[in-house]
């Protein structure tokens, strides 16, 4: 009988993870970026994209990078691609030199949620 109760609570916890889940699939995740994370790259990249799983609303997305030695590097304006509203492009405007970089990300969803996260990539 213990048994039993405990197999129901874990399918009631296993249809609480799966609705949970669902729902915040809603949200603008990142699914894929360029550079990629901890990718060593040359040349340095003149434009950052990232590819969520939503539509994202360019005026309230953005991205800061920052390079070595916690220098900010100057990006431009945050544009979404014009065919394809999931991805944000922001164009770099100065050349970057060797070393790490961290992007720190934010972005509104169509459904106006928010999300952010990180990750970084190295320039060769
Ligand atoms: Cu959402």
């Amino acid at each position: 009988m213990a048994i039993f109760a405990k197999r129901v609570v874990s399918l009631a916890l296993f249809i609480t993870a799966l609705t949970t889940s669902s729902a915040a699939l809603a949200h603008a995740h990142l699914k894929t970026h360029s550079p990629a994370s901890d990718a060593e790259v040359s040349p340095a990249p003149q434009v950052i994209t990232l590819d969520f799983s939503e539509g994202i609303e360019p005026n309230f997305s953005g991205i800061k990078v920052t390079g070595p030695e916690q220098v900010v590097v100057n990006v431009g304006k945050a544009r979404r691609n014009a065919q394809d509203e999931k991805q944000l492009i922001v164009p770099v405007e100065t050349a970057l030199q060797p070393g790490r970089y961290l992007v720190e990300w934010h972005v509104v969803s169509v459904d106006g949620h928010k999300t952010k996260g990180d990750y970084q990539f190295t320039v060769k």
